[in-house]
């Protein structure tokens, strides 16, 4: 178990510090091109795609940096990508939010909110009906959550019992607005999630652990064929809803203020349980040094690449 939340925690930590490193590469460099940093959010990524196979596949959002890379993404091509570089995920055309790397089973990211789910649902369709003992997982946010379309896909999921897992990261924020002044009081997302048919399963999305714990089975029990599943991460959100920014002094958060955010931070709880396991401050530090290094080669890497060359303009674009 020390080897495994070992590895984990080098795997959050590398999203972490990848993001840290690219926030101040886009402040430093006046880059305009949208990014959402999924700093604070790592352990779901993280503790989701763990209990994966590479044949399984993940779909993401606006914010999927961290999915991306949890399912063994390439930082450099995903960089790349970022700066709108031809080497890049989407050859330079999609940037941060439309992402795909069909060698690590990420299938792709689309940030219209809600619409990949759908998507996602039909990837597990085809699983399916080509008998692969594989999963699709969408990873999607509670404002996403409250998009039409995630009601009509859930209702399909159960009729075919597909082996789709979506996963909620209620982050307690669409952009700024809080949850109850987006949902009645009654709003129950377990009761409507099991009003569809499809499992429902809460996590805390602070809690590696308790996320990968809960992941596995629901993967297990997925590949045994009992269908589709919700999974609920609460988490927080530590950026601001884009931009590499803090936005603590706008004021608007009520319960997740900075200091509560810190304490709960997922990177630091790991951290604290392979402190009991006899992992030293100085390895820690060295496990950070090298995450460091290999973002900012990345970013450099990234940074020296040619854009797309002028008459690949109208090319591989679809619309
Ligand atoms: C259909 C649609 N409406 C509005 C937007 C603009 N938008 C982008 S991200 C976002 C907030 C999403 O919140 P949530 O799904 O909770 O994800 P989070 O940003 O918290 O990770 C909004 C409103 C959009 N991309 N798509
Ligand atoms: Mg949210």
């Amino acid at each position: 178990m020390k080897t495994h939340l070992l590895g984990a925690y080098q795997r959050m930590l590398a999203i972490r510090v990848a993001e840290e490193e690219i926030a101040k590469y886009y402040l430093e460099n006046k880059v305009m091109s949208f990014v959402h940093f999924y700093v604070g959010q790592e352990a779901v990524a993280v503790g989701v795609c763990d209990a994966l196979d590479k044949e399984d596949r993940v779909m993401g959002n606006h914010r999927s940096h961290g999915h991306y890379l949890a399912k063994g993404g390439d930082l450099k091509r995903m960089v790349s990508e970022l700066l709108g570089r031809e080497n890049g995920l989407a050859k330079g055309k999609g940037g941060s939010m439309h992402m795909i790397d069909k060698s690590v089973g990420f299938v792709g990211s689309t940030p219209i909110l809600g619409s990949v789910v759908p998507l996602a649902n039909g990837s597990a369709f085809e699983q399916k009906y080509n008998h692969k003992n594989n999963i699709t997982v969408a990873f999607c946010g509670d404002g996403a959550f409250e998009e039409g379309v995630v009601y009509e896909t859930l209702n399909l999921a159960a009729l075919f019992n597909l082996p789709f897992l979506l996963v909620i990261e209620n982050n307690l924020y669409s952009v700024n607005s809080k949850l109850k002044d987006r949902r009645s009081e009654k709003h129950d997302v377990e009761k409507i999630v099991t009003g569809f048919g499809v499992k429902y399963v809460k996590a805390d999305g602070n809690d590696y652990e308790d996320v990968y714990t809960k992941a596995s089975t629901i993967v297990a029990d997925m590949k045994s064929g009992k269908g589709p599943a919700v999974l609920e991460c609460i988490t927080y959100r530590h950026m601001a809803h884009s931009a590499p920014l803090f936005d603590d002094a706008q004021g608007y958060r009520e319960e997740d203020v900075l200091e509560k955010r810190l304490e709960q931070d997922s990177l630091k709880k790991l951290k604290n349980k392979l402190s009991k396991e006899g992992i030293n401050e100085v390895e820690f530090v060295e496990m950070e040094k090298e995450a460091r290094a290999r973002a900012i080669e990345a970013i450099h890497h990234a940074a020296i690449s040619p854009y797309p060359p002028k008459e690949d303009l109208y090319k591989n674009l679809y619309v």
